[in-house]
C-alpha cells in the first residue's frame, strides 16, 4: 500500500519537473510502458490471494490513471509552451518602419496608371486588359476602320510575320482591342477603362513606338454625352488635383465614335511648369465621342438597344505633364539615376482619400 502512494507521489514529482518532450517521454516509458514501474505493480496482481487482489487493483487503477492524467497536462503544457514561445520569437511590429529603406522606386507611367485607374475605379468602373498582340478584326475592322484606312499602312502598323492562312497579326495600335473583345464577351451595360501598352511605327523627339494608353467605355441603354462630359470632368479635377477644371469640347473625327470631340482644359506655361484647371492657354488631353453604332454591330450589340460613350488619352504626355518631366524619351532609359528622381516611393499608393501624388 505505502509502496502505491510513494511510487505515486514520485512519479508525480518527476512528471512536475520535467522540462522538455524527450524527458516526459522517457519518464511516461519508465512508468507506464511494458517494464515501467506502474506495470511491473500491475504484473504482480497476478501472485496475490485473491481478497488481497481486490484491495490493491483498484488501487493501482486510480494509480495508473492519476500517472496518466498527469503525463497527458504535462505533455499539453510544454506543447503550449513551445507554440506560444514560438509566436513571441515570430512576432513582428508592423507599425514599424521599413528597414532598411526601399530604394525601388515606381515608374512615373506606373504610378499615373495607379492614379487614373483608382479615380475611375472610386466611379465604379471595372479595370480590363487584353493582349499586346493581336488581330486585324480587333485592331481595325471592329472598330469601323475601313481596308483603306491610312493607320492601316505598313509604316503606322507593327505587323508578325505572314501565317499559313496569310493573316497577320499585328502589335495593337490602341487598346480599343479590349473595348471590343469586353463587348463581345459579356452583356452591357460596361463600365470599363482600359490601361496598356500601344505600338505605332513612330519615332522622334515626341513619339515612342511604343507608348501607353488609358481608354474608357460606356455602353448602356440611355447613356449621353452629358454623362460623358461629367466623367471627363470629375476626371480632370481628381487628376490634376484642383477645384476647378474648364473644359472645351472641339468637334472632331473618329472612325469609331460618332459624332467625336477632343477635350482641351484650360492652363497657364508658368517657366517650365504647367497649371491646369484656369489660364489662357488650352491644353489638348483627350480624343472622344459616341460609340459609332457600326462599332456595336460588329460586338453583336443591336444600336436600336444600346449605346454609350468612350475617350482615349495618351498616358506618356500627361505623365509629363503633371510630373514636369522634359523629355519622352528618358521615359525608356532604363536610367536608374532617372528613375531615382521622377519615380515614387513604392508604399506611397495613390487613394482618393489619401491622395493622389502627395
Ligand atoms: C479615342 C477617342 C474616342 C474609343 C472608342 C472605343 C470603342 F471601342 F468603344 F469603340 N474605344 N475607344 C475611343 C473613342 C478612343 O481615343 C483617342
Amino acid at each position: 500500500m505505502q509502496d502505491i502512494e510513494k511510487l505515486e507521489q514520485d512519479l508525480l514529482a518527476e512528471i512536475a519537473g520535467v522540462a522538455d518532450l524527450d524527458a516526459l517521454e522517457s519518464l511516461r516509458v519508465a512508468a507506464l510502458g511494458k517494464k515501467g514501474s506502474v506495470s511491473l505493480m500491475m504484473r504482480g496482481l497476478g501472485q496475490m490471494a485473491p481478497e488481497e487482489r481486490q484491495q490493491v487493483a483498484p488501487k493501482l487503477n486510480r494509480l495508473k490513471n492519476t500517472v496518466s492524467a498527469a503525463l497527458d497536462a504535462a505533455k499539453a503544457a510544454l506543447l503550449d509552451a513551445a507554440l506560444n514561445a514560438r509566436l513571441a520569437g515570430e512576432r513582428i511590429d508592423i507599425t514599424l518602419p521599413v528597414r532598411p529603406e526601399m530604394t525601388g522606386r515606381i515608374h512615373p507611367i506606373s504610378q499615373v496608371i495607379d492614379e487614373i485607374t483608382e479615380i475611375f475605379a472610386g466611379m465604379g468602373f471595372d479595370i480590363a486588359e487584353g493582349p499586346d498582340i493581336d488581330d486585324d478584326f480587333h485592331n481595325f475592322t471592329a472598330l469601323n476602320i475601313p481596308p483603306e484606312h491610312p493607320a492601316r499602312q505598313m509604316h503606322d502598323t507593327f505587323y508578325l510575320p505572314e501565317k499559313a492562312d496569310g493573316s497577320r497579326q499585328l502589335l495593337r495600335t490602341h487598346t480599343s482591342t479590349v473595348q471590343i473583345r469586353t463587348m463581345q464577351a459579356k452583356q452591357p451595360p460596361h463600365r470599363i477603362i482600359v490601361p496598356g501598352r500601344t505600338f505605332r511605327c513612330d519615332s522622334d523627339q515626341t513619339h515612342t513606338p511604343m507608348f501607353h494608353q488609358i481608354e474608357g467605355l460606356v455602353i448602356d441603354k440611355t447613356s449621353h454625352m452629358g454623362h460623358l462630359k461629367g466623367v471627363l470632368a470629375e476626371f480632370c479635377k481628381a487628376f490634376f488635383e484642383v477645384e476647378n477644371v474648364t473644359m472645351r469640347f472641339r468637334p472632331s473625327y473618329f472612325p469609331f465614335t460618332e459624332p467625336s470631340a477632343e477635350m482641351d482644359i484650360r492652363c497657364t506655361f508658368a517657366g517650365d511648369h504647367i497649371k491646369v484647371g484656369e489660364g489662357e492657354d488650352w491644353l489638348e488631353i483627350l480624343g472622344c465621342g459616341m460609340v459609332n453604332p457600326r462599332v456595336l454591330e460588329h460586338c453583336g450589340l443591336d444600336p436600336a438597344e444600346y449605346q454609350g460613350f468612350a475617350w482615349g488619352m495618351g498616358i506618356d504626355r500627361i505623365a509629363m505633364l503633371k510630373y514636369g518631366i522634359p523629355d519622352l524619351r528618358a521615359f525608356f532609359d532604363s536610367d536608374l539615376r532617372w528613375l531615382k528622381h521622377y519615380g515614387f516611393v513604392p508604399l506611397d499608393v495613390p487613394t482618393l482619400g489619401g491622395g493622389l501624388s502627395r
